[in-house]
Formats: structure tokens, C-alpha cells, sequence
């Protein structure tokens, strides 16, 4: 039976969790609370991969307070040997007795501490606020599961779906608070992409421009035939960001020599029928280098083949109340839908004003 109060438990234990957001990665956002006598008497959250897991700290926060308590913790806890010792071991060595956890652990290779602990005498309950607990961890599931990233697209559009006008000049649609919030959705991503058309059009840096916020993710590139000049900001630029350009198997050599400069990587990878990238080797090499988080920034071609071959988990557009007209550049290139019905559509939607712009945000599958 799930109770009022362990629900509640697992709404604390959820709160430390989303401490953890963007700091993580590759590894989930987990929050524990240890609670004994209807005392909180641990609190902890996992910070940093690599880092000890948030029921470790919860434990080594209650201290002796640990034994014969009961442990909150939003994610099933892992029962493997990794970076650190699993803590399924942990909570049985300090005598928890009761384990009242959200999601089961996706991670093929770490899952099963719910088993275990259940094998060991521990009252176990499962799937309290699961649902709170998946949407936190939507790209560490995915990645561990699929081995590729979760993608979102991030557009700036005018009211009429245009991201540029017909000279592809695109500075600016949206105002400054939208544009704020873009470099804060920049911070959580593992890695940004764009098409060499918007290189070409926009020489954007592509780094986080956020006061105090150190973090810049990887820049990644699609340019098929390498048409990025040696000069472009995202290869060019001093910059704490490494920069990966993907091309097609046949790109120049001598261009791909111009390219190559410390924290500048480029990889081949195939082509599809119609010419462009293979988009799941580009999701491959990435999730294999541990990003987890994939911000599209577009242009409308990289959307539009996003979107084709159902590789994105989630839109994020801003709209501005301005409009470029049919010339303009569309935000996403055809679809081929006979029918609305069949249109790619947004699940569990948010809406924010920032300023006269408006975001829409939301997942493409529901949960
Ligand atoms: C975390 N933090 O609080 C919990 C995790 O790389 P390792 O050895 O730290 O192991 C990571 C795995 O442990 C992770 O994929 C997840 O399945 C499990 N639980 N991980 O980073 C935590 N509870
Ligand atoms: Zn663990």
C-alpha cells in the first residue's frame, strides 16, 4: 500500500534529486531521504557521476540514526560494482529495514537492488511517484537503454513557423529573455548540434554565455561535404568546447586537414538515400561518448530529418509575435503528411511567457 506519508517522503526525496539536474550527466539525478520514528534523520543527493550515489549520502548523513529506518530514494538502488560500491550492500550493512523506492533502475548493468534487498529480509516497495521519478531521468533512460541520446529541438520562430528571413539573416526573432533561457537550456545539454547551414548563415560560437556557469557542452556539426571554413567561429574560436563535425564518407581530405586543430574532431559516417547523414551512427558516436543530453538548434533541414526518421524526444520552440512570410525560412523542412492526424505532436505540454515571446515545450511520445 502506498501512503500519504510515503508519498510525501518520496516528494522530499524527489526535490534533493532535482538538485542534481545538469550536473550529473551521464549518470541519473537521484535524491534519498532516510526517515525513522517519523523523523527525517538523512538527507542526501547524488551530485556529480563519479561522485558517491545519493543514498550513500543519505546514509553517511544519519550516521548511527541509520539502523532500523527506513530509506526514500527515487531511483531503485544499484546493486553492481562501479565507480563506487553498490548500494544495495550499503543499505543492508546499516540496517535499513524498509525500501520504498520511485523507478526501477533502467541500467541493464546496475539494476536488481530491489531484488536483492527484498532476498535479504528487506520490506521492499516499488513505484512511489514513479512517474515524477522517469520524467527526471528521461535522458538517462533512454541512453541507457538505447545507446543513444535524447534529443530535443530548440527553434526561435516567427508567429508564421519561419526561423529566418529569405536572406537567412535570423538576428533577432526572439528578445533577450528568450534568448536567456535558450543559453540556460545550452547549460543542461550535453552537447549542441547544428547543420554547416546555419555555420554557414550564422557563425554562431555556440557556447554558454551564462555568468558563473562554467560548463560549456560540446559543439557538434552535420556538414556532409565539410563546407565549414577553417574560420568559423564553432573550429576557430578559442574555447573551452571541443567541437565534433560529422561528414559523408567521400568528404575532401585537404578540407578535413583545414579543419583539424586541438579540440576539433572529425568523424565520417554514412549516408542515407537521400544524401544526408546516417543520423543514428552520428546518436551512436555521441551516446557512446557519454552525452545524454542533445540540444538541436537547428537549421530547418537538421529538424525536418530529425523529425523523418523519429529520432527526437522533445520541441522546444520560442515564438515571436513577428512575421517573416512564405520567403522566409521554414523552422522545419517537409514532413510529406497527408493529414494532420499524422502530424508529430507534442505530449504534456509547457507553456512560459518570456517576455513578448512565448516557449511551447513538450516530449514527442507520451511517457
Ligand atoms: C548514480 N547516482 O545516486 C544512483 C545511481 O557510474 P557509477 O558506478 O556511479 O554507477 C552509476 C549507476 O548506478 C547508474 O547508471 C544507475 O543505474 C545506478 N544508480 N547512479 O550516479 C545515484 N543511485
Ligand atoms: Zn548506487
Amino acid at each position: 500500500m502506498v501512503s500519504a506519508t510515503d508519498q510525501a517522503y518520496m516528494k522530499m526525496a524527489l526535490e534533493l534529486a532535482r538538485k542534481g539536474v545538469g550536473k550529473t550527466s551521464p549518470n541519473p539525478c537521484v535524491g534519498a531521504v532516510l526517515v525513522k520514528d517519523g523523523q527525517v534523520v538523512g538527507r542526501g543527493w547524488h551530485r556529480r557521476a563519479g561522485e558517491p550515489h545519493a543514498e550513500i549520502n543519505a546514509l553517511a548523513a544519519a550516521g548511527d540514526l541509520a539502523g532500523g529506518a527506513t530509506i526514500y530514494v527515487t531511483l531503485e538502488p544499484c546493486n553492481h560494482q562501479g565507480r563506487t560500491p553498490p548500494c544495495s550492500k550499503a543499505i543492508e550493512a546499516a540496517g535499513i529495514r524498509r525500501v520504498v523506492y520511485g523507478m526501477s533502475d533502467p541500467n541493464p548493468v546496475a539494476g536488481g537492488g530491489g531484488a536483492y534487498l527484498a532476498g535479504r529480509g528487506l520490506e521492499v516497495l516499488a513505484g512511489v511517484l514513479a512517474d515524477d521519478c522517469r520524467r527526471l531521468n528521461l535522458p538517462f533512460s533512454k541512453r541507457v537503454t538505447t545507446g543513444y541520446p535524447w534529443v530535443q529541438l530548440k527553434a526561435a520562430v516567427s508567429l508564421d513557423g519561419r526561423i529566418a528571413a529569405a536572406t537567412g539573416r535570423s538576428k533577432w526573432i526572439t528578445g533577450e529573455q528568450a534568448r536567456r533561457q535558450v543559453h540556460r537550456l545550452r547549460c543542461l545539454s550535453d552537447a549542441i548540434l547544428v547543420g554547416s547551414g546555419t555555420v554557414l548563415a550564422d557563425d554562431p560560437s555556440l557556447t554558454t554565455r551564462l555568468p558563473g556557469k562554467g560548463r560549456d557542452p560540446l559543439r557538434v556539426i552535420l556538414d556532409s561535404k565539410l563546407a565549414t571554413p577553417p574560420a568559423a567561429k564553432v573550429v576557430a574560436h578559442d574555447s573551452a568546447a571541443a567541437t565534433w563535425i560529422f561528414c559523408g564518407p567521400d568528404a575532401a581530405e585537404s578540407k578535413e586537414r583545414q579543419l583539424r586543430r586541438p579540440g576539433v574532431e572529425v568523424h565520417r559516417v554514412g549516408l542515407e538515400a537521400d544524401g544526408t547523414l546516417r543520423l543514428v551512427e552520428v546518436l551512436e558516436h555521441l551516446g557512446r561518448a557519454g552525452v545524454t543530453t542533445l540540444l538541436v538548434e537547428g537549421g530547418g533541414r537538421v529538424h525536418g530529418s530529425f523529425l523523418r526518421r523519429g529520432l527526437a524526444d522533445e520541441v522546444i520552440f520560442f515564438i515571436a509575435p513577428l512575421l517573416l512570410g512564405g520567403d522566409g525560412m521554414a523552422a522545419v523542412s517537409e514532413l510529406g503528411l497527408a493529414d494532420p492526424s499524422q502530424a508529430p505532436r507534442l505530449h504534456e505540454i509547457e507553456r512560459r511567457r518570456c517576455g513578448d515571446d512565448l516557449m511551447i515545450r513538450g516530449r514527442l511520445r507520451p511517457l
